[in-house]
This record gives C-alpha cells, sequence and structure tokens, in this order.
C-alpha cells in the first residue's frame, strides 16, 4: 500500500480541467458517509472539526488535535483528504512540522490561508487581519520543501475579500503566493452572490487551479464557476450542520414525548451503522485468522 496515491489522485482533480465537488467530514463515521456517496475526495474542515470537539473556529482546538481526527478520517477511507491548515497553527516552522506529518501519514494536500495566528471563522464579524505577503509566501515556500510526498498539494487561500479588500489586491496577493510556489490558489468570499469570485476567477484566467468553498453564495451556478475556471467546489461544513440539526430535533422529541418509540424512522437503523462499518468483515477475518481449534 502506497501513502502516496491519494495525494496523486487529489492532485489529478485539481488539474483535471473539470470542476470537481467535494465534501466535508468532520470524523471517521462522517468520512465514511462522504465516501459511500461517492465523492472523489473529502475536505477536513477545522470549522466542522472543531465544531465536534465542542470548540470554537478560531484554533482553539490545537494542531495535534485537529490532525489526529483528521488521521482518524484517514483511517476510515480509501479516498483523498485535503486538510484545512488555517494559517498554518503558528509560523513557518508549525507549517513544516504540520506538512512533514501529515504528508508522511498519507494526507493527500493543505490549504494555508493568509489571516493572522490566531484566525477567526471567516463568516464571524470583525476584523480579518491578513499575514504580511513575504511572510505568508515563506510558509509557503516551507510546506513545499518539507512535504515527504512529490505530489502532496501545497493550497494557498487568500482571506482578502473576506478582510474588506477588493478583487485586484486579492489578484496581487494570489499570484505572489502562485509564484511562491502554491499549487493551486483558495479563494474565499462572504459575500451572498459570488460576484467577486467571478470577476476574480475571470482576471486569473487559469493561471493555476482555483478552490472555492460558496458556503454563502449557494445559489451560483456550478456551471458557471466551472467555466470561469474553478477547479474545486467545496461544500465546507453540511455534513457538520446536518448532523446538528437532526441530533436537536431528536433530542428535543424525546424529551416532549419521554419516549423513544416512533423514532426509528428519523433514525439510522442500527444495521445502518453495522453495514457502514462493515461489521461483517470480522466474519471472514475470524476464519482466515482466529483462532482454529
Ligand atoms: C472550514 O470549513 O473550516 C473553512 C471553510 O475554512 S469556511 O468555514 O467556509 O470558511
Ligand atoms: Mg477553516
Amino acid at each position: 500500500m502506497s501513502n502516496t496515491k491519494h495525494a496523486k489522485a487529489f492532485r489529478n482533480i485539481l488539474f483535471n480541467g473539470k470542476l470537481d465537488l467535494i465534501l466535508e467530514a468532520h470524523s471517521g463515521l462522517s468520512a465514511k458517509v462522504v465516501e459511500e456517496t461517492g465523492y472523489p475526495a473529502i475536505w477536513a474542515s477545522g470549522l466542522s472539526i472543531s465544531s465536534l470537539l465542542g470548540l470554537r473556529d478560531c484554533n482553539e482546538a490545537s494542531w495535534g488535535q485537529v490532525v489526529s481526527v483528521t488521521e482518524s478520517i484517514y483511517d476510515s477511507v480509501d479516498i483523498p483528504i485535503f486538510f484545512d491548515g488555517d494559517s498554518g497553527f503558528g509560523n513557518f516552522n508549525n507549517v513544516r512540522h504540520i506538512v512533514k506529518r501529515l504528508s508522511h501519514y498519507g494526507i493527500a494536500g493543505i490549504s494555508l490561508e493568509d489571516k493572522l495566528f490566531p484566525k477567526m471563522n471567516s463568516f464571524i464579524s470583525g476584523e480579518h487581519s491578513l499575514t504580511p505577503i513575504n511572510e505568508f509566501t515563506g510558509k509557503i515556500k516551507a510546506a513545499q520543501d518539507s512535504k515527504s510526498c512529490d505530489d502532496f498539494v501545497v493550497v494557498a487561500r487568500t482571506e482578502s475579500l473576506i478582510s474588506g479588500m477588493d478583487v485586484d489586491i486579492s489578484l496581487e496577493r494570489a499570484n505572489k503566493y502562485y509564484e511562491a510556489g502554491a499549487d493551486a490558489i483558495f479563494i474565499h468570499s462572504k459575500k451572498n452572490d459570488g460576484e467577486e469570485i467571478l470577476d476574480f476567477a475571470r482576471q486569473w484566467d487559469k493561471r493555476c487551479p482555483l478552490v472555492v468553498a460558496p458556503t454563502t453564495y449557494t445559489e451560483m451556478p456550478i456551471s458557471i464557476l466551472e467555466d470561469a475556471g474553478v477547479s474545486v467546489y467545496i461544500c465546507a461544513n453540511h455534513l457538520m450542520r446536518a448532523s446538528l440539526h437532526n441530533m436537536k430535533s431528536i433530542a428535543n422529541q424525546i424529551k416532549k414525548q419521554q419516549s423513544i418509540h416512533h423514532l426509528d424512522s428519523k433514525i439510522s437503523s442500527l444495521d445502518d451503522v453495522f453495514s457502514l462499518l462493515n461489521y461483517d468483515e470480522l466474519d471472514t477475518a475470524e476464519n482466515k485468522y482466529g483462532i482454529i481449534d
């Protein structure tokens, strides 16, 4: 088994000339759902993993905690994992350490964003200060120089639109990141219409692949983003939000009814759980490896 195959596959997703839609996971179980549904890759989302841990998406979770969840995601599936590296959990040296560990483990790539550490989730209002360009290009170079697998992908994410700057400044930053060795650019926006993303993408003109997470501009047709040169469309937090919604609903119903009767059609059966986690395989393994009298 090679731990480079996922990086190769994810690199191909970025460079295959078409748009691919990938979905967030925040645990081994959610990762299995993503894989079973047929997505080509997983976004190991900082927001979703932090939420799973009961923490806020402002680097309250240590990098070790986030990497540990990501490793359980990796161990649960056989598709590429794209890791949300926030702003690198510190300086270039933290970036080197994390990239070495992720690429050694078999994670396919990292997204690094040009915000200060500790970062704050892009959709929380307030100031989103950016890292000086030179400091961030150092992180990109450090990431590329410390990966243990050539195909491991380093994606530079600019938060310039999130911080209130315009498309021109975003293009300037993105170009510096590309020149510093980023394999792809992740351009993020918190606006609802996605127009600044389209403007950016059209001017970027396919210099290298683009990644987006259209959490706020959900009405923007995927085909328009694809025509503008977007390569990866991340559904960044939807399984985490789906589970929160359903957990709240079921918790309320049980409390109100004082009973767990009549809930079976609203929750997964235990057979579903056992099937997703492949309990049947244990019999095969028992026959092969179990004690034979
Ligand atoms: C995440 O999923 O943690 C992201 C994407 O960084 S977003 O929350 O949409 O900024
Ligand atoms: Mg994030």
